[in-house]
């Protein structure tokens, strides 16, 4: 899709693919009436190529990505396939999952939310808030992955504005939090069952933006990508090599 529309949000699948299958093929269960929260709403391609192949959302709908009319915008916000909602202003997320979670408690409705937030958001105070609330009530039907992948718009996270230690810092705001290989599908389903039961699950994905497309490797900024026609080539070679950071 990225090549076809000359450039999309393509490291993020890179990065956030296993989180997203762990979240919805092996974590969720939508008859309890689990939800999914899409914070960086430009993460959701690989949500949609993920829906495709689950079934749940038709290749001719996954075609109109970034065509006129389309709900399948670059960054969606509102009512996003796959998810309950889906945020383009980031940093926002977080607080409206925990709302959501808060708000089936106090109607004592049963349902887990899972929710993804990126390394870039854990630079806005918003998110913090939001940590700070989960501690604060102890919010045990919200799951919070976050896709540490080192990227930002300007390149390394570490470099613009370091969050680490993110674990430790999760920890003193009260939560339930884990730090994992967030390409190892098994260690993600196995740390969002892990959780005490007693405090908001957090668990730190430390991820690589280029996972499985060794050729852009290279490039300094990952945030947005394109492809020259021989750029193209190499990618398409490394993803049928099924070649691994
Ligand atoms: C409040 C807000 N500020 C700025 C933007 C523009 N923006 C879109 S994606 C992005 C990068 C955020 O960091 P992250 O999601 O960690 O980057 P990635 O891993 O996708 O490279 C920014 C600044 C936005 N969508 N919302």
């Amino acid at each position: 899709m990225t090549i076809a529309r000359g450039m999309s949000y393509l490291g993020q699948a890179c990065s956030a693919a296993e989180i997203l299958s762990a979240i919805h093929v092996q974590s969720m269960d939508r008859g309890r009436g689990d939800g999914f929260v899409l914070s960086p709403s430009h993460y959701a391609l690989p949500l949609w190529a993920m829906l495709v192949a689950l079934g749940e959302l038709s290749e001719d709908e996954f075609n109109t990505f970034q065509q006129d009319g389309s709900p399948l915008d670059l960054i969606p916000s509102g009512e996003v396939p796959g998810t309950i909602f889906s945020i383009g202003s980031l940093g926002q997320g977080l607080s409206q999952a925990v709302g959501l979670a808060l708000a089936r408690r106090l109607r004592g409705e049963q349902g887990k939310i899972f929710v993804l937030v990126s390394d870039g958001e854990l630079q806005e105070g918003q998110t913090w808030e939001a940590l700070m609330t989960c501690g604060h009530y102890q919010l045990v039907n919200l799951v919070i992955l976050f896709d540490l992948n080192d990227s930002q718009v300007d390149g390394s996270v570490d470099r613009v504005m370091r969050i680490d230690p993110v674990v430790e810092k999760l920890q003193a705001f009260g939560l339930d939090a884990a730090e994992i290989d967030g390409h190892d599908l098994h260690a993600i389903a196995n740390a969002i069952e892990a959780g005490d039961g007693k405090r908001t699950r957090a668990i730190a994905c430390r991820t690589c933006i280029w996972k499985g497309i060794p050729s852009l490797s290279h490039r300094e900024k990952l945030h947005m990508v394109s492809f020259t026609k021989d750029e193209a080539e190499l990618a398409r070679n490394d993803l049928a090599k099924g070649a691994s950071a």
